[in-house]
């Protein structure tokens, strides 16, 4: 069934559907979208949740009064619709405040400030009933390396993970935290640029089990990586908590592109590891409507990004239930690397004295390109 319901649980930024358009060399091609029309259209196509910066609902300086009313609307529409907020996040990017760091600015005030704007934000985060809070260090880097220090500003990305971890908990909130890497753009080269950086990052923090990653494809694609396999560690080691689902074309700006519309093998690889490897949180599209549509092209990429899903989870499924792929599978012998090397108790004495014809098993071909052919042609709707 290729209808999206709510217990597919795809969600959206409201900075993906609302993105005005505007770009380094040109000016918006849309209005703003009002949040609750974004409430409404996403329960519409059947989404259910909606994702957000703090300055998206509420535009940066808002008066506390304008803050509450602007809060109580959104807060209506949820209601209303059922949508849900599974997650949020704060803009630490967009002021020229933030112009030279957040997190990790060299101006300490600056800093003083960053924390403080999380932290409202987190308690509205709290209130809204989302489970996962997202970090993104966008400014968080540089592009003069002489006027840089990446050891200092990794201490202060720590302190202030961890000050806002303790937040969390001395507020009693039910919050996990969710590292965003990129490995540049905006800034020349961004802190924690893949998904391994975070993962080994994380584990100096006072409560690493409070903290995980929110990997996007297109930022593992931007540094020429395989964004399967950076889903799937972080995923084995407990950290994937978030997803970002979108497209890109190799290494090149961040394009942002609809689910499947950039590299589609990776795209089907990646379901089919969400579906299959215990992936049990949202699927939270973070994408931009290109910016040669109007209102009508916006909802309409909006649903190919779930129809991609569910196409793909569909191959995905028929791909696994062919039996033809299942013989290819064991001549692979893929069946093989769930087994242990060692038998259990057995040590490294046990392989000592045994005997292989190296020549005999350098010969075995490993009979991947069958099985992999057999993956594209279900990608493909040709089986
Ligand atoms: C930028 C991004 C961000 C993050 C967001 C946190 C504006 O390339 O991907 O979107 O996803 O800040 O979720
Ligand atoms: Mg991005
Ligand atoms: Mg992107
Ligand atoms: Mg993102």
């Amino acid at each position: 069934d290729l209808t999206p319901k709510p217990q597919d649980r795809f969600a959206f930024g409201l900075w993906t559907i609302g993105w005005r358009a505007d770009d380094p060399f040109g000016a918006p091609t849309r209005e703003r979208l009002d949040p609750v029309e974004a409430v409404n259209g996403l329960a519409e196509i059947g989404a259910y949740g909606i994702t957000f910066h703090d300055d998206d609902l509420i535009p940066f300086g808002t008066p506390a009064a304008e803050r509450t009313a602007i809060i109580e609307r959104f807060r209506k529409a949820l209601a209303e619709t059922g949508l849900v907020v599974p997650t949020a996040t704060t803009n630490l990017f967009g002021h020229p405040v933030f112009k030279d760091g957040a997190l990790t600015a060299k101006d300490r005030d600056v800093r003083r400030f960053a924390l403080r704007k999380v932290a409202r934000n987190i308690d509205l985060a709290a209130e809204l009933g989302a489970q996962t809070y997202v970090f993104w260090g966008g400014r968080e880097g540089s592009e003069a390396e002489a006027a840089y220090d990446p050891t200092a500003a990794l201490e202060r990305y720590r302190e202030g993970l961890n000050a806002l971890t303790h937040y969390v908990k001395e507020q009693g909130y039910q919050l996990r935290f969710a590292v965003e890497p990129k490995p540049n753009e905006p800034r020349g080269d961004i802190l924690l640029p893949t998904i391994g950086h975070a993962l080994a990052f994380i584990q100096t923090l006072d409560h690493p089990d409070m903290v995980g990653v929110n990997p996007e494809v297109g930022h593992e694609q931007m540094a020429g990586l395989n964004a399967v396999h950076g889903y799937a560690q972080a995923l084995w080691q407990g950290k994937l908590f978030h997803i970002d689902l979108n497209g890109q074309h190799g290494p090149r700006y961040d394009q942002d592109l609809v689910f499947g519309h950039g590299d589609l093998i990776n795209a089907f690889f990646l379901v089919d590891l969400l579906e299959n490897g215990g992936y049990d949180g949202p699927r939270h599209f973070d994408y931009k409507p290109l910016r040669t549509e109007d209102k009508a092209g916006v909802w309409e990429s909006a649903r190919a990004n779930m129809r991609t899903y569910l196409v793909l989870r569909e191959r995905a499924r028929q791909f696994r239930e062919d039996p033809e792929v299942a013989e290819a599978r064991k001549a692979a012998r893929l069946d093989q690397l769930s087994v242990p090397t060692l038998d259990t108790g057995e040590t490294v004495t046990g392989v000592l004295s045994e005997e292989l014809d190296v020549d005999e098993a350098a010969e075995r071909g490993a009979a991947n390109a069958r099985l992999q052919q057999l993956a594209v042609e279900h990608l493909m709707g040709a089986r």
